[in-house]
């Protein structure tokens, strides 16, 4: 049996649209994929940075978490990620949001991913996927954060052409 995960995508160095939409395509390699819309985001960290392309893939899949963990690692190493300093510019981001209903706490991996709730660039694509998403008992339609939003849509959910 399946299970619907959900995957975010960050990138602010680079041809970024481009390397998201590489990196959407080998995930399709590994089940159904969604996509949210395309956004630009100011940075979160340092200032010094520049703004972001964010966006959320939904993926259905059969893979365990931390199987997943590795495929998406994979794909950041394949888009040449370098890790220059903590919540700093990067080519290519993967972090696995929400896997199912499942809560995961390990060295490698945190689900539902920490900070979540406070980010904006994360909740409002996981609400293009889906309006009736529940994390924790909270429905983030609800949350305070949906209404003060700073995000600028770059492209509808038909960007990574798949
Ligand atoms: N990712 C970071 C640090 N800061 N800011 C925005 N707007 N979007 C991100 O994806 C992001 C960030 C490290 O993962
Ligand atoms: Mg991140
Ligand atoms: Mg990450």
């Amino acid at each position: 049996m399946s299970t619907t995960t959900y995957i975010g995508l960050g990138s602010n160095l680079g041809d970024s649209r481009q390397l998201m939409a590489e990196a959407v395509h080998k995930l399709a390699q590994l089940g159904g994929v969604r996509v949210s819309r395309l956004y630009q985001s100011l940075p979160m960290g340092p200032q010094d940075q520049p703004s972001y392309h964010n966006a959320v893939a939904q993926l259905q899949t059969m893979l365990e978490p931390l199987a997943l963990l590795d495929e998406l690692q994979r794909f950041e190493q394949e888009a040449g990620r370098v890790r220059l300093r903590h919540w700093g510019e990067r080519s290519l981001d993967l972090d696995l949001l929400l896997y199912g209903e499942k809560n995961i706490i390990n060295e490698r991996l945190i689900v539902p991913h920490v900070g979540i709730f406070h980010r904006d660039f994360v909740i409002i694509p996981l609400l293009d996927l889906n309006q009736n998403l529940e994390i924790k008992g909270h429905k983030l339609h609800d949350l305070e954060i949906v209404q003060h939003s700073t995000l600028t849509v770059l492209a509808d959910s038909d960007w990574a052409e798949i």
